[in-house]
């Protein structure tokens, strides 16, 4: 049976941090089950965050109006989207090429799974620039391929981060509002746009704030969580079908 493969597209610039730690856990728990796994170190691939024409090789369809969807979607097509790009692209799509041999985009059993601190409420910039950059029109999403209709509607993906802030903080009455809430972007706007069936996220409090015990229990909880995590059940969204376009 071929290998199955899943992704971490990974942000943090310490490999003394929490966030080392959890996405190097990953990588041993997901070995352990016989995945093969990809990792984007983001910070040290430097890789580029801003979404620009050098991300196009070759003649611009509308250089006097460069929009970069159209022209991302274009480069895509044409096989002429920059290296780290089209790179990053067959990470994404790997998996599916080693299992199924079928359509580039039908696989099961893949996870891409982001692993970043919490900056500002989000992801870090330099993760935003991964998500603007590699997931483009027409490669992750188009108008009639999005939601349950998602082009990645077999894979999984799943957020894991950890927080300054302690878990008191983000509930509805308190002072950072619903986590939930700062979440609906990534969740909804990002990866289940792109049809991914998204799993609960992980979130690790606060681990800055946490005794080295505490700090290993979390570690021993994700990696039993990982242990299962191919026969967890997604998130429940609302059917595509229930809204008119
Ligand atoms: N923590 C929060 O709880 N909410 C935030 O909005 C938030 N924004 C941050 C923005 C920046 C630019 C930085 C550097 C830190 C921010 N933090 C925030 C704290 C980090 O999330 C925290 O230091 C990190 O999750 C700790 O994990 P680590 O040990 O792996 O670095």
């Amino acid at each position: 049976m071929a290998q199955k493969t899943a992704l971490i597209v990974y942000a943090h610039q310490s490999p003394a941090s929490f966030n080392a730690a959890a996405r190097d856990v990953a990588v041993q728990a997901l070995t352990k089950k016989g995945y093969k796994v990809l990792v984007s170190d983001l910070y040290a691939m430097k890789f580029k965050a801003s979404a620009t024409a050098e991300d196009i090789k070759g003649d611009l369809q509308n250089p006097e109006h460069f929009v970069y969807n159209n022209e991302m979607m274009v480069a895509w097509k044409e096989g002429r989207l920059s290296d780290d790009v089209a790179e990053e692209q067959h990470k994404v799509e790997q998996a599916d090429l080693i299992i199924f041999q079928l359509d580039r985009r039908r696989i099961i059993c893949f996870v891409m799974s982001l692993q970043y601190p919490l900056y500002w409420f989000t992801i870090p910039a330099i993760m935003k620039g991964w998500i603007d950059r590699v997931l483009t029109q027409g490669f992750a999403f188009s108008m009639q391929n999005m939601y349950d209709n998602g082009i990645f509607k077999n894979k999984r993906a799943m957020l894991s981060f950890t927080t300054g802030g302690m878990e008191s903080m983000y509930k509805d009455d308190s002072l950072h509002g619903d986590i939930n809430i700062l979440l609906w972007p990534l969740q909804n706007g990002v990866l289940r746009f792109c049809g991914f069936q998204v799993l609960a996220p992980q979130i690790f409090w606060s681990p800055a704030y946490t005794p080295p015990e505490g700090r290993a229990a979390m570690l021993d909880g994700w990696r039993e969580r990982l242990g299962g995590v191919f026969e967890e059940k997604p998130l429940s969204f609302a059917p595509s079908e229930y809204f008119d376009l």
